[in-house]
């Protein structure tokens, strides 16, 4: 990797991804695009070079790739799985239409592509725990269909063009910096926000809902690592099962009880979402990234909530000043 560009740069993941990269590369090896412009004082345009790309406009992409020089795209452009079940066209659009021209630009300008799957690529036929590397994949959220879809996709063009693809199944991933972008597992993000500032959350997941989860610290040096590893090793190479943690909100509230005595959960459950993460693991066997490229989370539950209060705490020092916290 030595020069990056990176799509959907300002949603959670690409905010933190950008920084990363940008502390690896230097601020002029990475790209970030989106379709959105960002605010002037958001870091991903602040800290370094970005641009305006709709990822499903093939020409575009190309012209962006090949005048940024880049070697390594980190595809992080996508719908999320409720937004995606509220625009399911635009989500098809988006996350296969979009994916399919970057691939394309990819196999014309010699580019190595990093792609996340998802805990969305299963559904309800799957083994849920633990939810092995090869296994049924039948998901029923538009979402999971392009995932599904998309780790074939970069399959495809690996083994038919030589593209280096490379890929995660992430769980849901938890950080502190900028907000989740419309799914299942954003509970687990809000849950801190409203704890720190309110004291209580209204969940709408049912309390004993287990899910995979990672802290975004790990997720993002775990697609670094990836596209770092030696290929030769790679025998699962665009949908790596990977996770840190198995959390319920119950869990989570609890957890964070411990730490903010007065914080009060009440539940007021979306069923879509609901059956969404039922459909989802609730534990993936990810020994397969533990065996082919080395992957090792470094944050478990109660150090994630220990980081995330920390930040939170000095982003809003007022609402989080109770005597109690
Ligand atoms: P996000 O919703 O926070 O960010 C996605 C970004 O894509 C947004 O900034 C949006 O403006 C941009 N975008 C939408 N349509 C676009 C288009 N046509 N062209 C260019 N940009 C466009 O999502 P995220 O959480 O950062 O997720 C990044 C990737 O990781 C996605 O592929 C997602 O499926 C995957 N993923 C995320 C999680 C998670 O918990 N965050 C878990 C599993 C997989
Ligand atoms: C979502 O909930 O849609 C995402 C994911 C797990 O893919 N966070």
């Amino acid at each position: 990797m030595k020069r990056a560009l990176v799509t959907g740069a300002a949603g959670q993941i690409g905010t933190e991804l950008v920084a990363a990269l940008r502390r690896l590369l230097g601020p002029e090896a990475v790209l970030a695009t989106d379709l959105r412009l960002a605010d002037p004082d958001h870091p991903v345009r602040a800290e370094g070079d970005f641009q305006v790309l709709d990822c499903t406009q093939g020409t575009e992409v190309a012209r962006i790739v090949s005048e940024h020089e880049a070697d390594v795209i980190f595809h992080l452009a996508a719908l999320l799985s409720a937004v995606g079940e509220k625009r399911p066209l635009e989500a098809y659009r988006v996350n296969l239409g979009g994916l399919m021209e970057v691939l394309e630009v990819a196999r014309q300008e010699e580019c190595a592509v990093f792609t996340p799957s998802s805990i969305a690529a299963f559904g309800p036929d799957t083994p849920p725990d633990p939810t092995p590397q090869t296994t049924i994949q039948r998901p029923t959220s538009m979402y999971g269909v392009t995932k599904v879809a998309g780790e074939l996709l970069c399959d495809y063009y690996h083994s038919k063009f030589g593209v280096d693809t490379r890929g995660l199944r992430y769980p849901g991933i938890i950080s502190h910096s900028a907000p989740p972008g419309g799914g299942t597992t954003d509970y687990a993000v809000e849950i801190f926000h409203a704890a720190v500032r309110d004291g209580k959350y209204t969940c709408f997941l049912e309390p004993d809902t287990q899910l995979d989860m990672m802290y975004m610290t790990d997720a993002v040096r775990a697609a670094m690592e990836l596209m770092e590893a030696d290929p030769d090793r790679l025998r699962h190479r665009n949908a790596f099962n990977v996770t840190a943690m198995q959390l319920t909100p119950a869990a989570l509230a609890e957890s964070l009880r411990k730490r903010i005595p007065h914080f009060e959960i009440d539940y007021d459950v979306d069923p879509v979402r609901q059956a969404i993460a039922d459909s989802w693991p609730r534990r993936m066997d990810d020994s397969a990234a533990r065996e082919e490229w080395g992957w090792s989370p470094t944050f478990g539950l109660d150090e994630m909530v220990d980081d995330m209060l920390d930040h939170l705490r000095l982003a809003h020092p007022i609402e989080s000043a109770s005597p109690s916290n």
